[in-house]
């Protein structure tokens, strides 16, 4: 009889388990990715690299609401090149990574994926869809033809497997999805935040500077579930789940809904980095004690009729 294994394939970016780090909550230095990995994940994703260094927005850029919270970094990253030596630190560390990336342009993203991916890095996870900053650095992933276009370019400069970031502030994120996989996306991730406002009722005055913020953790999985069943069914190629999962029951509820791997963000700044470990010892014991032997024999099961 065979045994248990966690192990997954997601478009040939091969993992111990089908848990990662969301990317920007905790990825910025190798030793941090590092701990990451110790705390169980199966890969490492960096923060969002772009072409230069960018500070961010200033503060306030995080404020807690019931059920999670709000962000408006505003891509803060050292850029892509100087994050080149890290990507190397995690190769020789023998860990996976997975660098998130975005662009002003579509040539942007083009360059800083082919930096990215000649560092080492073993997938890349094109974001096209951060709430908080202008239109051309991020939510070209709004439009099917821009999403399309942007992956269209990346795929034809890399060699690696690429995941696109999807927004759920979109009317169809289906289309969006199908959109990318004509492009040549490997995978799916889905989702991004999903705008808000918080409001100081002292101050009667937004809470973020930026005014707007993406709601992360619990209150957005039932939305980022619905986004996952979605594109589910919209494309053949797999999608990675991300948004409010907590415990190993939440990512047992994305894999059914037909997540092949999911992130986890907000829980990891709540609780410790054994989160991930502890989400994936969770979905070990949720196949044995159900009689499967590998993660994929779920993946989509609870659209079975
Ligand atoms: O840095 C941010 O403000 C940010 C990014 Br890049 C993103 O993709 N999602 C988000 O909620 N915040």
């Amino acid at each position: 009889m065979s045994q248990l294994s966690l192990a997954v394939d997601v478009a040939g970016l091969r993992l111990r388990n089908p848990v990662m780090n969301a990317a920007g909550v905790l990825g910025m230095s190798h030793s941090l990715l590092r701990r990451i990995y110790e705390g169980g994940v199966g890969a490492v994703v960096t923060k969002s690299l772009g072409p230069e260094p960018r500070h961010g927005h200033s503060n306030p850029t995080l404020v807690t609401v019931e059920g999670g919270a709000l962000n408006a970094m505003g891509l803060p990253n050292p850029g892509a090149e100087y994050f080149i030596d890290t990507i190397r630190a995690l190769n020789g560390d023998g860990i996976p990574v997975v660098a998130s990336f975005f662009g002003a342009s579509i040539a942007d993203f083009r360059d800083v994926a082919v930096v990215l991916s000649e560092a080492g890095a073993d997938a890349l996870e094109l974001n096209c869809s951060c709430p908080n900053v202008e239109e051309e650095l991020s939510m070209l992933g709004a439009d099917p033809g821009n999403t399309e276009k942007v992956t269209a370019a990346v795929k034809e400069a890399v060699d690696k497997p690429v995941l696109v970031k999807l927004s759920p502030n979109v009317t169809d994120i289906a289309e969006i999805a199908v959109a990318a996989e004509r492009g040549g996306a490997d995978a799916i991730t889905a989702v991004n935040t999903l705008k808000g406002i918080a409001v100081d009722v002292d101050f009667r005055r937004p809470i973020l500077t930026n005014v707007t913020g993406g709601l992360s953790g619990p209150a957005l999985k039932p939305v980022a579930l619905r986004c996952v069943w979605e594109i589910h069914k919209a494309v053949e190629i797999p999608v990675v789940g991300c948004g409010g999962i907590s415990d190993w029951r939440d990512a047992v509820e994305y894999l059914l809904c037909g997540a092949s791997a999911v992130e986890i963000g907000t829980a990891a700044m709540k609780e410790d980095l054994d989160v991930y470990g502890k989400v994936a010892n969770g979905i070990e014991r949720y196949l044995e004690s159900n009689g499967f032997k590998e993660v994929k024999e779920i993946v989509g099961l609870a659209h079975e009729a």
